[in-house]
């Protein structure tokens, strides 16, 4: 055949130049991260397929990493390194070198350090997850104990209800379950290769319960559908905690050995009749009480969490406890099929082997001996549980400078449209007196920075991937970092050997630092190196029932209905998984209710996008009006509103507008929005202080909002 038309065809072989190049799109859930072929061509990617022997993606990909070249060569990319030369938010910006970025930078955060404190330096890190470890080190060795992240509206409250109930993370062992309850996640959006182990499970009988208030794909392949109304998770759990508790169908022995604090968790559970409940959830007493004998009755059954949704309301943290106590009640907890504890591999992904990912993340001092954490004073059960700042106090203390001023944000990839009052978030970043911001794209937060640098995609670096079955990857670049963009590693590596953190480790180098990392596994980035399309790794194999040898790691060595930790450090609280209606709704302001009607659900994932980062890609734009709200169509009758008609969604707090979708699978009395919109952002309706009082998390689910038409149809 001709060269031409093998060109034309995009034939990868000798003849046309073009090679077959393996990557990872990281674009959405870490646990996806689905394998990437890349036709380069002169170093240049002209086509996109999905790695057929990746062994979770099987050669799938989303229309998100099908637009991977749309999101490599898009125009909004950063090419060089640039100093801001105009007023805060006007977005005027000067080329500079990446010799002058690092100087000033490593100048300016060295002058702080030593005249002020390393304290009044943040550093924060964006929805990209893969250079944590390295931020966090970079951080605490410098001496600010201000590392932070957007987990601060994120995986950290349910991590927090895990270590409160269980001491640990207890992870769902779909492979060997025969019930899957699922407690809100659809991973036909948000995770798609476990949405395939999933379905390939239902296809051998698993039976499965999707507690979701709207209809998703994956309540659509459950066998029972629990269709709450948003925030009310804690009722429905006490509720079927009841039923579970008086048809005797717990775990006695279980219980009565290794569960504190069950005799009160029992009379409180006994109040939330079915009946009352449906009242509360919306949910019919029959399917409660059908759920429960399903779980409880089903052996093994395992329990699976989400990050977000639940832990999205003012009563979040409390809710997720008391579904995940069920786990305990049930006895399906550390044994095969329930919900096992496996120790973290990389990047809170329990790969089955071991690394020093802990020790690499470990303060050289202790936290104590620091200036207090962001949120310290706020948040003390969360300062209790984990170890890094908590970045919802961020704007808060940039602003009132207590207990001391935040005046340094190094960030890699920040968006200030992630927390709920958009403008106090930007009013926070334009007060700071030195701001870098690393990122892909220039945004709209970038405006507000005094440096910009140019952080390149993940096929342009390399990077260590492991994945929760023990599949493990080093990535090796596909192409050349674009324009003058470079890895975040190397932007942390070099700010490693610049800044005053005297810390050996850092400045032998980022691949120096995995292999340290990886060393107790016995695998090696020169071997993986090798493996481009990545390996199986040897598992350690899972020891069950370890409560018996160990108890479990709460303060009193059992399951804690009663949380010792709450009862101490945050006594204001009931250390209870007490159920409480969202502040904003309309059982607690019933008055506020009749002005905002509608219960107000935000963020909840859809297919095409990934935060603020896809808008910007023609071929996404092309598959949902922009912005748009879903709308039950019997609630868009009563509006008189029709497909595509201008809506706007109000609170006391503000207004936008937007394009109705009319659908069936969000209930009637719920407008159900993504969030990040630029000219219709969502969390312009919400108040800064609108959290749940233990994990600081947003109250991003439920709240009150008013729909009226707004006129103009499309
Ligand atoms: N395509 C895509 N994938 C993503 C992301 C993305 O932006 N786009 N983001 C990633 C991130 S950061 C996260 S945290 C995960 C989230 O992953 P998931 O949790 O799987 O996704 P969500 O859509 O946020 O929420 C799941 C379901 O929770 C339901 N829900 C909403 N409110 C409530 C409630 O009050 N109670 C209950 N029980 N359910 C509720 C929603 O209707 C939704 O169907 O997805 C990740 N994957
Ligand atoms: N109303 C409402 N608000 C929400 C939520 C909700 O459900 N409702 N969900 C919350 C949740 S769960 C989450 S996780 C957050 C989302 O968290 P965000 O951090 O807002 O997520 P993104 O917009 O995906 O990414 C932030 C920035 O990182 C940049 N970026 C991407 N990859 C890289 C990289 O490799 N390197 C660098 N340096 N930068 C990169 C992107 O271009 C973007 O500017 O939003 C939260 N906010
Ligand atoms: S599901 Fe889509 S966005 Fe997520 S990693 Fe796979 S291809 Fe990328
Ligand atoms: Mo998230």
């Amino acid at each position: 055949m001709d060269t031409e038309k093998l060109i034309k065809g995009k034939i990868a072989c000798e003849e046309t130049g073009i090679e077959i190049k393996k990557s990872i799109c990281s674009i959405c859930n870490p646990h996806s991260h689905c394998g990437l072929d890349l036709y380069v061509k002169d170093g240049e990617i002209i086509k996109v397929e999905g790695t057929l022997e990746h062994k979770n993606s099987g050669g799938t990909l989303c229309s998100k990493g099908a637009s991977t070249r749309q999101y490599v060569y898009s125009p909004d990319r950063i090419k060089h390194p640039m100093k801001r030369v105009g007023e805060k938010g006007t977005g005027r910006f000067e080329e500079i070198s990446w010799e002058e970025a690092y100087s000033v930078i490593a100048d300016k955060f060295n002058k702080l350090k030593k005249e002020e404190g390393p304290e009044e330096a943040a550093f924060f890190v964006g929805y990209t997850k893969w250079i944590r470890p390295f931020v966090q080190r970079l951080a605490y060795a410098y001496g600010s104990p201000n590392y932070c992240t957007e987990s601060c509206t994120c995986f950290k409250a349910m991590y927090m209800s895990w270590l409160l109930d269980y001491g640990s993370f207890a992870y769902p062992d779909l492979p060997n379950t025969n019930c899957l309850l699922v407690w809100s996640s659809n991973p036909f959006y948000t995770n798609s290769t476990q949405a395939r182990a999933i379905l390939d499970k239902k296809e051998n009988g698993m039976k499965m319960i999707v507690v979701d208030p709207r209809v998703t794909p994956m309540a659509a392949h459950a066998d029972i559908h629990l269709k709450l109304k948003p925030g009310t998770d804690g009722a429905l759990a006490l509720a079927m905690a009841r039923v579970i508790i008086s048809e005797e169908l717990y775990d006695k022995d279980f219980v009565s050995r290794y569960v504190h604090g069950f005799d009160e968790y029992r009379e409180y559970a006994l109040t939330f009749t079915p009946e009352k409940a449906e009242e509360i959830t919306g949910v019919p007493a029959e399917r409660i009480l059908e759920a429960a004998r399903m779980y409880a009755e089903t052996k093994p059954a395992a329990f699976m969490p989400s990050s977000a949704p639940v832990v999205h309301h003012t009563n979040g943290l409390q809710n997720y406890r008391a579904a995940m106590l069920l786990i305990a009640l049930t006895g399906n907890i550390d044994v095969k099929g329930g919900n096992v504890f496996k120790d973290t591999t990389w990047l809170e992904t329990a790969s089955g082997f071991p690394t020093r990912t802990k020790e690499y993340q470990t303060p050289p001092k202790p936290l104590s001996e620091y200036a207090p954490r962001l949120g310290a004073e706020e948040f003390p059960v969360w300062m209790e549980l984990t170890d890094d700042a908590h970045g919802g106090r961020l704007h808060g203390q940039i602003l009132d400078e207590k207990p001391y001023p935040i005046k340094y944000l190094m960030a890699f990839g920040i968006n200030h449209r992630m927390w709920p009052d958009t403008e106090r978030t930007a009013n926070a970043l334009k007060k700071l007196e030195f701001f870098v911001d690393v990122d892909i794209f220039f945004t709209e937060t970038c405006k507000y920075a005094d440096i910009v640098l140019p952080a390149c995609t993940s096929v342009e670096r390399g990077e260590l991937k492991t994945y929760p079955n023990g599949y493990v990857l080093y990535t090796t670049p596909a192409i050349a970092p674009l324009y003058e963009s470079k890895s975040d590693t190397d932007v942390i590596f070099e700010l490693a050997k610049r800044l005053d953190i005297g810390d050996d480790l850092m400045r032998k180098g980022y691949e120096h630092n995995l292999d340290w990392i990886l060393e107790p596994s016995g695998i090696t980035l020169s071997e993986l190196k090798g493996l481009p399309s990545g390996v199986m790794a040897p598992q350690t194999p899972l020891k069950f029932k370890k409560y018996e040898e160990e108890g479990f790691h709460t303060p009193s060595g059992k399951v804690e209905c009663v949380s010792e930790v709450i009862k101490k450090l945050q006594p204001s609280c009931s250390p209870l998984p007490v159920y409480k209606p969202s502040k904003m709704s309309e059982t607690a302001q019933p008055e506020l209710a009749k002005k905002y009607p509608f219960i107000l659900n935000t963020g909840s994932r859809l297919p095409m996008y990934q935060h603020s980062e896809m808008f910007r890609l023609p071929w996404i734009q092309s598959l949902r009006p922009m912005p748009s709200a879903d709308i039950n169509k019997d609630d868009a009758a009563g509006l008189g509103v029709g497909q595509g008609d201008e809506i706007s969604i109000s609170t006391p707090k503000g207004r936008i507008k937007v394009k109705a979708n009319i659908s069936e699978l969000v209930q009637t009395g719920v407008v159900s929005i993504y969030h990040d919109y630029a000219g219709a952002d969502v969390n312009t309706l919400i108040e800064a202080d609108y959290l749940d009082p233990i994990s600081g998390f947003p109250g991003f689910k439920s709240l009150l909002c008013k729909v009226e038409k707004a006129g103009g149809r499309e």
